[in-house]
């Protein structure tokens, strides 16, 4: 398994979000990524810092699935950040959770430019799986907003692009439900999401997520939600994990993007479904063994500091098929 990352995502380092008007530290630190870097060095996977990746034509490929006034806002907001550490933007935003720093446009361009070059990496060897640790995260990111910790929808672009090429599947296994992946591809076919997340009735992002949301117009039938109580145990989450797969084997994609998340971890700070650190190498040992598609994995969620970098071993040990350590 090839492993991308930019170092570059470090200078994007919010230390506010505010919760139902509290300020409170910023959960999406630069160490998470770090830590899961650390961790593939340690398991001597093939490493690429590519840092610097940003090209100015670059913009116009966010256009696809971002509007121009949202692009342009989010540039010009950064920009004038300067002298206080971050502002929370007023419009183009569903929360109080996702700051702009002065370098945070930069930063999430480059995210999403990580992401999208994983996606030309992987037409090009479709053999090979591509794990892509994306910082700023992705998937709450609408055509029009920030929310989430998220500013441009890093899988969301990856998978436009691959649908020229065939059909792929998105499975988001995140704690949180991927409101801005779905939304993108809500009326088409050729892209399927299917998410594994805890119940919007209880959790973030709270105003989608529910199983009765199926896709629309030429999308019918190819959105599929699995809502999960907070207390989901390993076992009950193993079995939704089956019918996720089911539902992606009846589709038959040409590519499989996955919306990796450690936030559902029991001791993720905030997050947390019951599972132990065990059940991340099972995870990946199943979807190894019954999803037989390129695949791109991309970094979303996961806050337990502390405990990513074991989380993350766990998680490719067994999607490598490797004997546990
Ligand atoms: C982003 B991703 C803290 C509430 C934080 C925001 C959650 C964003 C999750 N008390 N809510 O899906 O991991
Ligand atoms: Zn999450």
């Amino acid at each position: 398994m090839l492993v991308l990352f930019s170092s570059d995502h470090k200078r994007h380092n919010p230390k506010f979000e505010y919760y139902n008007g509290a300020k409170i530290p910023y959960a999406e630190r630069p160490e998470r990524i770090e830590k899961i870097v650390e961790a593939c060095r340690e398991m001597g996977l093939e490493l690429k810092d590519l840092k610097g990746i940003r090209t100015n034509k670059f913009t116009d490929k966010i256009e696809v699935l971002h509007s121009k006034q949202y692009i342009e806002y989010l540039k010009q907001t950064s920009g004038q950040v300067k002298n206080k550490d971050h502002i929370i933007p007023s419009v183009f935003i569903k929360d109080t959770h996702t700051p702009l720093t002065e370098s945070t446009y930069s930063v999430a361009l480059e995210s999403a430019e990580l992401a999208v070059e994983a996606a030309r990496r992987l037409k090009l060897n479709n053999s090979q799986s591509i794990y892509v640790l994306c910082r700023p995260p992705g998937h709450h990111a609408e055509e029009e907003s920030m929310a989430g910790y998220c500013y441009f929808n890093n899988i969301a672009l990856a998978a436009n692009d691959l649908s020229i090429d065939g059909k792929v599947a998105i499975l988001d296994i995140d704690f949180h439900h991927g409101n801005g992946t779905q939304k993108m591809f809500y009326r088409r076919d050729d892209v399927l999401y299917v998410s594994l997340h805890a119940d919007p009735k209880a959790a973030f992002p709270y105003q989608s997520g529910f199983s009765d949301e199926l896709g629309e117009a030429k999308g019918a039938g190819f959105n599929y939600n699995i809502p999960l109580p907070v207390d989901t145990t390993p076992k009950l989450y193993l079995k939704a994990l089956n019918n996720a797969i089911d539902r992606i084997n009846e589709y038959k994609p040409k590519y499989l993007l996955i919306s990796l998340g450690f936030d559902t971890f029991v001791d993720d700070p905030i997050g947390g479904l019951g599972l132990t650190e065990k059940t991340y190498f099972k995870i990946g040992q199943i979807l190894n063994e019954h999803l037989k598609y390129p695949t791109l994995i991309v970094q979303e969620g996961g806050y337990n500091i502390d405990k990513l970098g074991e989380l993350a071993k766990n998680f490719v040990t067994g999607f490598e098929n490797r004997y546990p350590s």
